[in-house]
C-alpha cells in the first residue's frame, strides 16, 4: 500500500472534507483518505497496482476542488 499527500484548494467546512474524502474512497484501489482542513491537505492511503495518482486528482477536480500541488 502506498502513501501520498494532495494540497487541494478550495475546501472550507466539513461539507467539503466529507465531499473531497467521499470522491477519493469511490475510488477502486483507494483505502483510506483523510482530510485536513487546516493544512488544505488530503492524505491518501492507496494501492498503486489499482489507483493513480492521477486519477485521484482528476477525482477531485471533478468534485469541484482544486489541486495546489
Ligand atoms: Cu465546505
Amino acid at each position: 500500500m502506498e502513501k501520498t499527500l494532495l494540497k487541494v484548494g478550495g475546501m472550507s467546512c466539513g461539507h467539503c472534507k466529507a465531499s473531497v474524502e467521499k470522491a477519493l474512497k469511490a475510488l477502486p484501489g483507494v483505502v483510506e483518505a483523510l482530510v485536513n482542513l487546516e493544512a488544505q491537505e488530503v492524505a491518501v492511503e492507496f494501492d498503486s497496482t489499482k489507483v493513480s495518482v492521477e486519477e485521484m486528482k482528476k477525482a477531485i477536480t471533478e468534485d469541484g476542488y482544486e489541486i495546489l500541488a
